[in-house]
């Protein structure tokens, strides 16, 4: 049996494949009345009294923090790892820590996904950005093993971003940052579009991953696209995999419905 968790966000997001997004008194009902284990908590400032509310909430309710997502200070700060600016470097650093600490309680992993931002210009600033990416993860990685937290590097599908799209590139990327607490993040939605072999390159990845976000191919809860999820998830018990099976998904048809399909389909595997 796999822990479950739904990825929620507590404060109205830009991102889309959330389920209850500024609702989190709703998610932590859905969560609690579906039989989650877990939320999985996509936030942009820590400080956020939202985010405080749930958190607190949570405990009460007796739900595990499997994980907390990051993307949010890309998509609607425009703060990423590629940054040009010291400034927005030091500002990300910043919030970073307050979410590894927000982490640290909990033992969630911190997501390195969208907060990559992008590479662009001429082909020698690409290489730059590249590796102040490296050194920003070096760093936030650092400070969180001083608190026993775990990042894990999520790759995303080349129409979100231009750089670590596949399983490979990632854990190119985890060695060249080479740190014993960073690990992967699969989700299988962009596993669907990058991957030559999903069971192959996730069987590749192997013990490096931590997380997993099990989200079809449409993007909706597992069991409404396309994906040999029980191909999948023979991988996983081929190296023993003990972590959660997360869904972050689109809210459709709604958030609760979908919520509900997700966790249905993660039992009977
Ligand atoms: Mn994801």
């Amino acid at each position: 049996m796999f822990r479950t968790s739904m990825a929620i966000s507590p404060s109205p997001a830009e991102f889309a494949p959330l389920l209850f997004a500024g609702d989190w008194k709703a998610a932590l009902d859905a969560a609690a009345d579906l039989g989650y284990d877990a939320i999985e908590m996509s936030v942009r400032d820590p400080a956020d009294p939202a985010v405080v509310s749930c958190d607190t909430e949570a405990r009460h309710r007796e739900l595990q923090v499997s994980a907390i997502a990051t993307g949010q200070s890309f998509y609607s700060d425009g703060w990423s790892l590629t940054a040009d600016d010291p400034g927005i470097q030091k500002l990300l650093e910043r919030r970073m820590r307050r979410i590894v600490d927000l982490a640290a309680p909990w033992g969630a992993f911190v997501v390195i996904g969208g907060v990559r931002g992008t590479l662009s210009g001429s082909d020698g600033e690409r290489v730059d950005q590249y590796h102040r990416a490296v050194a920003a993860v070096r760093r936030y990685a650092e400070y969180a093993r001083s608190l026993d937290v775990s990042l894990v590097v999520e790759p995303i599908n080349r129409y979100e971003t231009n750089y670590l799209n596949t399983i490979d590139e990632a854990a190119r990327f985890i060695s060249e940052v080479d740190a014993v607490n960073l690990g992967l993040l699969p989700d299988t939605f962009h596993m669907n579009i990058e991957e030559v072999s999903l069971a192959e390159s996730l069987r590749s990845a192997g013990d490096s991953v931590l997380h997993v976000q099990l989200t079809d191919s449409n993007r909706l809860a597992a069991g409404q696209g396309h994906i040999d999820f029980l191909e999948l998830v023979e991988v996983l018990r081929e190296f023993d995999y003990r972590g959660y099976l997360s869904a972050e998904i689109l809210p459709l048809p709604d958030s609760r419905t979908a919520a509900r399909q997700a966790i249905e389909f993660f039992r009977a595997l």
